[in-house]
């Protein structure tokens, strides 16, 4: 074998050995670098004459350009290499069965929610539903809730901007303007009864829904859930309410030896006014007086605002945390687990 054979021979299984690109460039360096093998032979013909320059020229460019043929070859056997690696490390099984799309289900407090209506709805309430963002008049003024009353502040309730009927200007603190506007609504879709001194259908009715404080800690929530229901006509009294009240809670926490206690409180909106603490009998919260609701008769000036005589129509009314209500029935102790959106503790209670 003649010494440019060798040469092309020894390029060949330089290049074979590479088993990265760039060992291969090192290799081709060897061989046709600025002082690789190749031109080094090149700068040898200057020294010949013009026709062994032309015969030795002629034979190293055939060596030269079988290494280019060589390193090329290798080059593209690399990146076929290293493309089949890479096909086969992403590789996707396209047979296999998808992701199965969770069932969702509804949230704790919309599952009391679900309950309070049901229980409420057997009895003959209806459900009402209204504005979050309120006026001044329903939220506050036609409750009887005095102009310089604390829960008007600023450090209490959200205000937004406007301010009247027309442009409501706070977050709802309570239900109970839907209790109004439901009541006024009843009343008007009986005028013609009541311009003839009839007495009207009586009005049943629960306002379930979101509202909002500015508070926040373990047991308050700026945004939190109220239930609250309404009981007017010529003939209802307390023991109505405390009979009802009484059915729902046990109907509610599925428990006959539940006992409740109506203990005198103070609202704006009713007189008298009445907590309501309950009492279980057994399980893990025996023994303990619990409030869950307030309660009261109807205030005159509040009925009046219905548009009805306080003379003739007596109500009653209570209020409940939907939210406490979920907490005291699952065992759940910070009202926050509620609003995270965590859905580890959500889906625990489907
Ligand atoms: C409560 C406690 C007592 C209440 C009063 C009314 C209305 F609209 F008739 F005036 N709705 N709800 C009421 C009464 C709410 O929550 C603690």
């Amino acid at each position: 074998m003649n010494e440019l054979d060798a040469l092309v021979d020894s390029a060949r299984q330089g290049f074979e050995q590479a088993a990265t690109p760039a060992d291969l460039e090192n290799a081709k360096a060897v061989f046709l670098g600025k002082s690789g093998r190749i031109t080094e032979l090149m700068k040898g013909l200057a020294s010949l004459s013009i026709d062994e320059k032309k015969a030795r020229g002629a034979v190293i460019n055939q060596a030269k350009q079988a290494i280019e043929a060589a390193l090329n070859a290798r080059r593209q056997a690399l990146a076929d290499a290293e493309l089949d690696a890479q096909l086969k490390a992403e590789a996707l099984d396209v047979s296999l069965p998808g992701r199965q799309a969770g069932q969702g289900g509804l949230h704790p407090v919309s599952l009391t929610l679900e309950r309070i209506e049901g229980i409420f709805g057997s009895m003959g309430f209806d459900v009402a539903q209204g504005p979050e963002i309120e006026s001044d008049w329903f939220n506050f003024t036609a409750l009887n809730t005095p102009e310089d009353h604390p829960a008007r502040s600023m450090h209490d309730t959200f205000y937004v901007e406007g301010g009247s009927a027309k442009a409501p200007n706070l977050l709802r603190t309570h239900t109970s303007p839907m209790q109004i506007r439901h009541a006024v609504q009843h009343v008007n879709s009986h005028r013609a009864l009541l311009d003839a001194g009839e007495t009207m259908p009586e009005i049943r009715v629960i306002a379930p829904g979101r509202t909002y404080r500015v508070d926040s800690d373990a047991t308050h929530s700026p945004m939190f859930h109220q239930c609250e229901g309404l009981w007017i006509g010529a003939n209802v009294s307390f023991k109505d309410l405390k009979v009802v009240f009484t059915d729902f809670c046990r109907t509610f926490f599925e428990s006959d030896d539940l006992v409740l206690r109506f203990r005198p409180s103070f609202f704006p909106f009713t007189e008298p006014s009445a907590e309501i603490d309950i009492q279980f009998q057994s399980g893990p919260l025996a023994g303990r007086w619990l409030e869950v609701a307030g309660s009261g008769q109807v205030h005159p000036n509040v009925v009046r605002n219905m548009g009805l005589d306080p003379e003739k129509y007596i109500g009653f009314a209570f209020g409940m945390g939907p939210d406490r209500l979920t907490m005291l029935r699952y065992g759940v102790n910070d009202l926050r687990l509620f609003f995270d959106g965590d859905i580890r503790f959500l889906s625990q209670f489907q």
